[in-house]
């Protein structure tokens, strides 16, 4: 196994993803799914599984799209915005009228947004979901951005989002520090974006699941069962997202069934936070407020959050108000912290590379969503086990930023030769590479092409 440390630098990618006409082929394959998954304003994650446009999906599709028309990535991310809350929430999903509701479940007329939703400031003339998911938006904001500056200036893209991307932050802060310690909840296990993962599993045991006879799964007419969320897991989903419609989607108040602190997602929203700062100053404005912020919530995180006889962040319950003792890789994402204490770091990075999430174990060998050695690993189901590119590219942003170079080059490579031969699956089997869930997936093609931009970026002397 090789050891994920500080300061080597590994060759760049080697093997087919290495070769400049394998990298040209894999940049032309990635582009085409990106191009086929464009709606004329946005991205769906994919036309069958996802026909609508999801909120962290779109942040990661920006990322991607800017390497092949930042106006199309600007305009990604300002459709989402689009339907953002008076309130400040950016929805999970925003729905596509022209698609009939018996394309995804749960579809408009469960979520009610526009009436529901109305007095938490849900708009009027756009159905969304009321939940959220994380907060990736300022970080692809600042990247679009740095894509093709000139663009951006020309067309006041960082003024036009700036406002909003801050007010999505201040509804996290004002309304969803349910815990009174400086981090961000989350309410339904769709809003961390890991929506089985096994973390979930005992803060679910207390739901009473919706009977399945009350609702009807599209999800099952294109996907593999065993790919997929259970009945009961959607019982559940279901339950919870109705009493949430069914209180206004209001956050203060009556204790919610599940709420949980998320480490991954409390990460993303520290470097979104940061990706504010970057943006404040490139317009002139104050950036501490923002610098202040990401330092409160890397305090807490950490005080929070970090378990250093497991190596790893762990999710905390805040109905039993006991830490969640199951390894998943949203405990590893804190690697995109940038002002993280030195032990911290020096264990996470032993973690990553150890039994668990296996990293440099192969030359192909990529994050699992959930522990190798964990007693609820399955490696097909969803978030209990395969690996996800999204998160994979957000895991080698950390190692290199921490200066885990070697580790970050050799994930680099590993995601680009497993995005490609598995036709840009949504998810793979981590210990085979083989494809679950759909193919020909956005956010897989997207952290491709972002991949490839940054390597030749490096071979040029200009990476960012
Ligand atoms: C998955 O979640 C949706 C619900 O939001 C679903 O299963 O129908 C998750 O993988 C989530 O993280 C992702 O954003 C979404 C669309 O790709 O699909």
């Amino acid at each position: 196994m090789t050891a994920i440390t500080a300061g080597t630098a590994a060759p760049l990618v080697s093997g087919a993803a290495g070769t400049h006409t394998g990298r040209r082929a894999l940049r032309a394959a990635a582009s085409r799914v990106l191009l086929a998954n464009w709606t004329g304003a946005s991205t769906v994650p994919s036309h069958t599984l996802y026909p609508h446009q999801w909120s962290w999906d779109s942040a990661f599709i920006a990322v991607g799209l800017s390497r092949l028309s930042p106006r199309r990535a600007q305009r990604e991310l300002e459709t989402l915005l689009g339907a953002q809350w008076a309130d400040g929430r950016i929805p999970h999903i925003v729905f596509n009228p022209a698609v009939p509701h018996e394309a995804y479940f749960p579809s408009p007329d469960f979520w009610r947004s526009s009436t529901a939703g109305a007095a938490a400031g849900a708009p009027r003339d756009i159905e969304t979901s009321g939940i959220v998911q994380p907060p990736v938006h300022a970080l692809a904001a600042r990247l679009v951005h740095e894509s093709d500056p000139k663009t951006s200036r020309r067309r006041g893209f960082l003024e036009r989002v700036y406002p909003r991307l801050a007010a999505w932050h201040g509804y996290l802060h004002a309304n969803r520090d349910l815990g009174g310690g400086g981090l961000a909840s989350v309410l339904h296990p769709w809003e961390p974006g890991m929506d089985n993962s096994p973390c979930w599993d005992r803060p679910l045991e207390r739901i009473d699941p919706a009977p399945a006879t009350s609702f009807r799964r599209a999800d099952l007419a294109h996907g593999d069962a065993a790919d997929r969320p259970t009945d009961l897991d959607y019982g559940r989903y279901v339950r919870l997202a109705t009493d949430y419609r069914d209180r206004g989607y209001t956050d203060a108040g009556d204790p919610h069934g599940f709420v949980v602190e998320d480490p991954g997602f409390n990460a993303f929203l520290i470097v979104s936070e940061h990706a504010l700062a970057a943006i404040a100053l490139t317009l002139g404005q104050d950036p501490e407020p923002h610098r202040e912020r990401a330092r409160a919530l890397t305090t807490a995180l950490v005080a929070r959050l970090w378990h250093p006889e497991a190596g790893l962040f762990l999710c905390h319950d805040l109905r039993t108000g006991t830490p969640i003792d199951e390894k998943s890789v949203t405990g590893l994402l804190p690697l995109l912290v940038p002002d993280l204490p030195g032990d911290v770091v020096e264990a996470l990075l032993r973690t990553a590379c150890g039994e668990h999430f296996g990293l440099g174990s192969s030359p192909t060998a990529l994050a699992p969503s959930y522990d190798l050695r964990g007693r609820s690993f399955d490696s097909s189901r969803y978030w209990r086990g395969p690996a996800w590119f999204n998160i994979n590219w957000a895991v080698e942003r950390g190692l290199r930023q921490h200066g885990a170079l070697a580790g970050a080059d050799g994930l680099r490579h590993a995601i680009l030769t497993s995005a490609g031969a598995s036709g840009f699956a949504e998810y793979v089997d981590p210990r085979t590479g083989r494809a679950r869930g759909t193919t020909d997936f956005s956010w897989t093609a997207a952290v491709v092409l972002d991949l490839l931009a940054r390597t030749e970026e490096r071979e040029e002397g200009m990476d960012r």
